[in-house]
């Protein structure tokens, strides 16, 4: 490091530049040091296109010379320097392996850059819902508000010196950059030239709440270290009760768990569940983030999750007497698993059940939805209940950012995907905290006038009782992880090929001949109802006669290798049907899609990855 000059700000002086009895006394540091803009040559580094939810690569790919410099310059570029310049940009993210030094990295650029101010959550933590409610939410102390957000995470992917590192652009509503903006990020990355960082700028000390402010060739530049889970918690407060959230949790015939699996979610969780709505703490599991997610994999399905589905009675090692309700998130907090003791909720019905309860179970939907969304792989569950309750419904390719859009034009109030993602409209992110507190709600609704003697309403009570009054979606999701990218890429066009043969029946009858007529099969393509724009290649769909759907696709947000995701959904209207075990009512279809799609010869795996 080289030597700085620091001046030491006259604190009244400085006050007033950033809004000084705004902020608690105490917590401005009024470091000021004056930077230089570096100029740094530099030359495309291949692959760095953002996938399904931001660019997600190894550690050891992030930390080569350049290249997280490289993304974050054509982020910028993308973006145009009237929008940069003078911009109020947040920086945070789960917490993984590499955020620390990333963050630093981004301060600089952006300081050379011309932003004006940096927002980063305390250590660098903020959950991907919690970043979404910031940057709609929060008012600087000079009355600020941010334009976009740096988020710093690979989702559910391993953290660690060996594992993966990640960082997506948000814009001002929120929501994940559109295709529009991550496509010319992209074409960015393959002409770069150059990049800007203030290389002088000292590191600013992310553990500690305050404003930090520098000056520079473009004026005055803050980085303001904020508290992590407060704009979340209020956010939160406004749109549930929690009143009636803590008296379900004082109940004796309730009890709840929660898993962060080391993730970000931790740092919302002690707040909301255990200090706002009264839970012990000993409900909390493994709710310390941490670098490398404790080695854990930080993704909430039944492989991952092994320790809360233990204590929540399933698994190979079952606990004896689980707690009613548990709930686990993935490393940014965006994700939720939803379990009852010893049972299990599809996150696709999760999303249909919330959709269905909302108006009467949680206050900020009491007026009524505007409609409903899900993404195309997701079962047709919420399609059900958008029928019966006569909502707008729309199906979107994978990924939030196609949700956005509605959204911002008020077509859409709750969605989700299957893949343990659901939210709504308060954020423009899939939020894992939002939907444990709209199942509490659901719960505490169902149980409001017992909750002190008679039999608890349960998460399956709730779930059994959906599946009578709508049917149920029989639903299962195969992943073959890391599998070889020339392999997955045969499995893709074979089934384009097969999906266009008009011999197709012919060729399913073989394989079974107790599985329904496919009624059409097309790869998914999505005109966005708002802007017009379209999105090919989302998925391969075989839809049949009764309803039924095979959805094959690749997975864009793996590091390494390819993933292939087999979706298969069968849809049980006679409610003396919806008990069945799933894998049993679904193995026909199951013995179809592995035939058909030929997966262990092209891919040599007998079995997949996980199973959900
Ligand atoms: C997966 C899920 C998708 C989700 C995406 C981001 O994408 O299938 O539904 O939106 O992850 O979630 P893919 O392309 O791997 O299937 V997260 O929590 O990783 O940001
Ligand atoms: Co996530």
């Amino acid at each position: 490091m080289g030597l700085y000059e620091f001046v030491v700000a006259d604190p009244v002086a400085a006050g007033q530049g950033a809004g000084a009895g705004l902020v608690e006394a105490g917590t401005e540091l009024q470091v000021m040091a004056n930077f230089k803009v570096n100029r740094v040559e530099s030359s495309p580094i291949e692959g760095q296109k953002p996938g399904t939810s931001g660019l997600r690569k190894k550690v050891k790919v992030f930390t080569q010379p350049h290249y997280l410099h490289n993304f974050v310059q054509s982020t910028f570029n993308a973006l145009s320097a009237e929008k940069v310049k003078g911009s109020t940009l947040v920086v945070s993210g789960d917490g993984r392996y590499y955020s620390k030094d990333a963050i630093q990295i981004i301060i600089k650029m952006a300081a050379a850059n011309g932003v004006r101010r940096i927002w980063v959550g305390q250590n660098g933590l903020l959950s991907t819902p919690a970043v979404s409610a910031v940057v709609r939410e929060r008012v600087g102390a000079d009355g600020s508000k941010a334009n976009g957000a740096f988020i710093l995470t690979a989702s559910h992917n391993p953290g660690g010196p060996n594992e993966d590192f990640g960082i997506k652009y948000n814009m001002e509503n929120g929501g994940p950059a559109p295709e529009g903006i991550t496509d010319k990020i992209f074409e960015n990355t393959k002409i770069i030239k150059e990049y800007f960082i203030a290389e002088d700028l000292p590191d600013v000390d992310i553990s500690v709440i305050g404003i930090s402010n520098f000056s520079g060739p473009d004026g005055q530049f803050d980085v303001d270290v904020f508290d992590s889970a407060s704009d979340y918690v209020k956010l939160m407060k406004s749109i549930f009760d929690f009143q009636s959230i803590q008296k379900l949790i004082a109940s004796p015939q309730f009890s709840f768990c929660y898993d962060a699996l080391h993730g970000v979610a931790g740092a919302y969780a002690k707040r909301i569940f255990v200090e706002e709505l009264g839970a012990k703490e000993s409900s909390l599991l493994n709710c310390v983030p941490k670098e490398d997610f404790g080695g854990g994999h930080p993704d909430p399905n039944l492989t991952y999750a092994k320790e809360l589905v233990a204590r929540m009675g399933l698994g190979k090692n079952p606990d004896s007497n689980p707690p009613e309700f548990g709930a686990a998130a993935d490393g940014d907090a965006d994700r939720n698993m939803i379990l009852g003791k010893r049972f299990f909720v599809k996150p696709s019905d999760s999303v249909a059940i919330i959709a269905a309860n909302a108006v009467q179970a949680i206050p900020y939907f009491s007026s009524g939805l505007k409609g409903v969304a899900r993404s195309m792989p997701t079962s047709a569950a919420l399609d059900v209940v958008a029928t019966s309750l006569n909502l707008k419904f729309f199906e979107v390719p994978t990924g939030w950012k196609f949700f956005g859009n509605l959204m911002d034009a008020g077509l859409c109030s709750v969605c989700g995907e299957e893949s343990f993602g659901t939210g709504s409209d308060h954020i423009r992110e899939k939020d894992g905290i939002w939907a444990v507190l709209a199942w509490l709600s659901i719960l505490a609704h169902k149980n409001k006038d017992d909750l002190n003697g008679g039999n608890l309403v349960t998460v399956e009570d709730i779930v059994k009782q959906h599946w009578a009054t709508f049917g149920r979606h029989y639903y299962t999701r195969y992943d073959y992880e890391n599998v070889d990218a020339g392999a997955a890429k045969e499995v893709m066009a074979h089934l384009v090929k097969l999906q266009s043969s008009v011999t197709i029946n012919t060729t399913i009858k073989g394989i079974r001949s107790d599985v329904a007529d496919v009624a059409s099969a097309d790869e998914f393509e999505y005109k966005d109802p708002v802007d017009g724009s379209i999105s090919k290649n989302q998925g391969i769909r075989y839809l049949f006669e009764d309803g039924s759907r095979l959805v094959f696709r690749l997975s864009g947000t793996g590091s390494e290798g390819a993933t292939i995701r087999l979706y298969i959904e069968q849809y049980e209207k006679d409610s003396s049907k919806t008990g069945r075990d799933s894998q049993d009512a679904l193995a026909p279809l199951v013995d179809v899609a592995l035939k058909l799609s030929k997966m262990e010869e092209y891919t040599g795996r007998s079995a997949p990855t996980v199973i959900t």
